[in-house]
């Protein structure tokens, strides 16, 4: 099932035509309205006809966080503001945050990508879509809202928050479709099971979950516990918000990105070499059909590879692997390089553990240390304390050989690790805090 036909199964070589022509319409638009932009490619000596072919995305330089934030609040904008109908910011955690804007052509391409996004998920017209991504200056809600909009379905704009209402709306209004976070979808089976609710008995059929790192392992806890199909939705405020990229349901191997408005390229973080298909790297995405804020070769920080095989669902879209974690989330603990996701996988492999922890990393004199707080169910709290024992010492055993770090593992009661109704907080890095 498709939302855009034509569009999502278009053959590479029409992907790659429309994607030139895109490209250089977008670089002549940057010149001509982003000063930044045209002292940057300037500098380059990029020109409004240099592009002349994609390898030429390739001279062109990058665009980092850092460009957003120095522009505060909207001097990458490439549209005058009589034509900015919608601005959203990034929930940065220190200083100001970066602020996009989209015109309505912008608000209507990213409705389209959404409602792609939900029928590659698995849904469809006539579904009751239970969103509780938060609504406000964060993309997630209003991105969800207007795709589901667009595809003719149902939306319930629950935003994040006030669970226990969530379980009995869905209960009540017979969702069929939840989108949140992944962490915030266990809080809600969590909440559910205390209520005396079993998902078994909703409607709940499809789950679309993303803005933070998950795991293969975390996905079949979520189907289990909430009895439904769960997919991956990737995106960020910069390029767009909720929609770049998603799994289809066929497959559930990477994720589809929308090659008709974003290129996306894979680079080795540290030197910028282009790195080939398979290979794991940062993920840098060109829009190319933004008029509000476009933005040439951004560098998202996101670890992942990328593959142009065929897909048995038909869609033509090259698709990303499921993130491995943001570059700059990547631990180095004693010299070793770890992400919090290979953390979880770990974790969740683990018999009688609640998909719930933290990690907190400090350092002693010259030496960093690493504690990985995890949740033991009710049952196995009570246990005796040789169990308990055991039990951590096989983990960290665990974590040792698959990733080569020492780490103190806390077996922590129930519910002590603070729930996310977002974006989960997984790290405390008590080394910055000097
Ligand atoms: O998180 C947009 C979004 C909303 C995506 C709802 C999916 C669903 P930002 O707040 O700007 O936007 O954060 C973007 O979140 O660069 C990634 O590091 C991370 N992220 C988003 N989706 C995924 C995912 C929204 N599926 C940042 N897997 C990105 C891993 C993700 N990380």
């Amino acid at each position: 099932m498709f939302f855009n036909e034509e569009f999502e199964t278009l053959p590479r070589e029409a992907i790659e035509a429309l994607q030139l022509k895109r490209l250089k319409t977008m670089v002549r638009r940057v010149l001509k309205n982003v000063p930044f932009y045209r002292e940057s490619l300037g500098k380059a000596g990029i020109g409004a006809d240099s592009v002349k072919t994609l390898q030429d995305l390739a001279k062109l330089p990058f665009t980092y966080k850092q460009d957003l934030r120095d522009s505060y609040p909207y001097r990458m904008f490439a549209a005058p503001m009589e034509e900015i109908v919608r601005i959203h910011a990034s929930s940065g955690t220190t200083g100001k945050p970066t602020v996009v804007g989209y015109t309505k052509k912008d608000i209507d391409n990213w409705s389209e990508l959404m409602a792609r996004s939900f029928v590659a998920a698995g849904a469809h017209k006539g579904d009751i879509i239970h969103n509780s991504y938060g609504y406000g200056l964060f993309t997630g809600g209003l991105g969800a809202h207007y795709g589901a909009e667009r595809l003719g379905a149902s939306v319930i704009p629950m935003s994040g928050g006030n669970t226990k209402k969530q379980i009995m709306i869905m209960q009540d209004f017979g969702s069929t479709v939840l989108t949140c976070t992944p962490s915030y979808s266990l809080f809600m089976a969590e909440a559910a099971r205390e209520e005396g609710i079993d998902f078994r008995d909703l409607k709940l059929r499809v789950g679309i979950f993303g803005a933070e790192p998950w795991s293969e392992e975390m996905r079949a806890d979520i189907e289990q516990k909430l009895n439904i199909s769960a997919v991956d939705i990737y995106g960020l405020s910069e390029i767009m918000g909720p929609g770049v990229a998603i799994e289809c349901c066929e497959a559930k191997q990477g994720l589809h990105i929308w090659e008709d408005h974003f290129i996306p390229e894979i680079i080795d973080p540290e030197t910028g070499e282009l790195l080939g298909a398979g290979r794991e790297g940062e993920l840098v995405i060109t829009t190319i059909t933004k008029e509000g804020i476009p933005l040439i070769r951004y560098r998202t920080r996101d670890i992942t590879s990328i593959s142009y095989e065929p897909c048995i669902c038909g869609r033509t879209h090259a698709r990303i692997a499921r993130m491995s974690g943001r570059s700059d989330d990547m631990l180095i603990i004693r010299g070793v390089n770890v992400f919090p996701s290979q953390i979880e996988s770990i974790l969740m492999g683990v018999e009688g553990v609640e998909p719930h922890y933290l990690l907190v990393v400090d350092r002693h004199e010259t030496l960093d240390t690493l504690e990985v707080q995890v949740e033991v169910g009710e049952q196995m709290f009570s246990d005796e304390v040789k169990h308990l024992q055991a039990l951590s010492l096989r983990i960290e055993k665990q974590i040792k050989e698959m990733l080569g770090v020492t780490c103190r593992v806390r077996l922590v009661e129930p519910k002590s690790i603070t729930r996310s109704e977002g974006k989960a907080k997984r790290v405390i890095d008590k080394r910055n805090q000097a």
